[in-house]
């Protein structure tokens, strides 16, 4: 199969990759979903919705600032440094629902990030500050904004709608793609969920994932293992 999967990408004219939490579970940061997950610990509606930052500002802080110290500590793996190498040598573009910055460090330049970045802050008043943030730990007192408001994470929360810019440039790219590769998501977070469908008809979808997903049966190929060791395979195979 990974024979085959890089015949198709030795062929592609337009190569997309949509990838999520899964990618950068090998660099030792914690997936949504499943075992060992973020969910199964803390709950979405607790943290990752703006009623939650709107009643709990700090809490939520607490848990960004707990993630950030962990990301900032993980180093971009096999899987991220491949799919850079892609984006450099095969014009690859990349979508991603991760928010941990990981893609930008392994070099391969531009992405969609759909979700946003926890590595920006923004101002949830709505003045329009928006701004890079790189301290793992921010000081309580960094967390205002000039305008008096709170300053929240640049990502999307649920119930939230994605930029629509970030969303459109997606769907331009699922939608002109002949190979996608789908990494490290269980594709169920909506409207994300719906670009590799949109791809579906005039692409070959390929799934790269150590589980079954919603996808799943819907791809063309499916390559079951972890996403780094996958993906330095078929760069081999190439
Ligand atoms: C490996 C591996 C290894 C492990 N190698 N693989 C009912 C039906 C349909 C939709 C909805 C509904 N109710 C509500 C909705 C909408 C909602 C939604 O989709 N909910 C579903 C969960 C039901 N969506 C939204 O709210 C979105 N907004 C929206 O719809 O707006 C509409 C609107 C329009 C106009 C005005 C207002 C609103 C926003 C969604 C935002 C999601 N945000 C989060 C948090 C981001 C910030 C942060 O990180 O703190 O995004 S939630 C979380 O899930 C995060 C992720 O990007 C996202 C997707 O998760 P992902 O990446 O797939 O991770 P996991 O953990 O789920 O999966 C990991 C996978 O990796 C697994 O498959 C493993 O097997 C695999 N894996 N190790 C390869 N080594
Ligand atoms: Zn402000």
């Amino acid at each position: 199969m990974i024979d085959c999967v890089a015949s198709w990408i030795r062929a592609a004219q337009r190569l997309v990759l949509l990838t999520g939490a899964g990618i950068s579970a090998e660099s030792g940061v914690p997936v949504f979903r499943g075992p060992g997950g973020l969910w199964r610990q803390f709950r979405p509606e607790d943290l990752a919705t703006p009623g939650a930052f709107d009643e709990r500002p700090e809490l939520v802080w607490e848990w960004y600032v707990w993630r950030r110290e962990r990301i900032a500590a993980a180093q971009p793996n096999q899987g991220h440094h491949v799919i850079a190498h892609w984006q450099q040598t095969r014009a690859a573009a990349l979508l991603t629902q991760n928010v941990d910055g990981l893609h930008e460090r392994a070099g391969g330049g531009p992405s969609i990030e759909l979700h946003g970045n926890l590595w920006r802050v923004r101002c949830a008043q709505g003045c329009g500050f928006r701004a890079h943030d790189n301290h793992a730990s921010a000081p309580r007192t960094a967390l205002r904004c000039r305008c008096g408001g709170w300053l929240r994470p640049d990502v999307v929360w649920f119930g939230e709608p994605l930029d629509p810019q970030a969303l459109d440039g997606a769907t331009r790219a699922a939608e002109g793609a002949d190979v996608v590769l789908v990494v490290g998501t269980s594709a169920v977070v909506y409207p994300v969920a719906a670009l590799p469908h949109l791809a579906r008809r005039h692409a070959r979808l390929v799934e790269i994932n150590i589980d079954e997903t919603a996808l799943s049966a819907a791809a063309d190929a499916t390559l079951r293992g972890p996403s780094g060791e996958v993906l330095a395979a078929l760069e081999r195979a190439l």
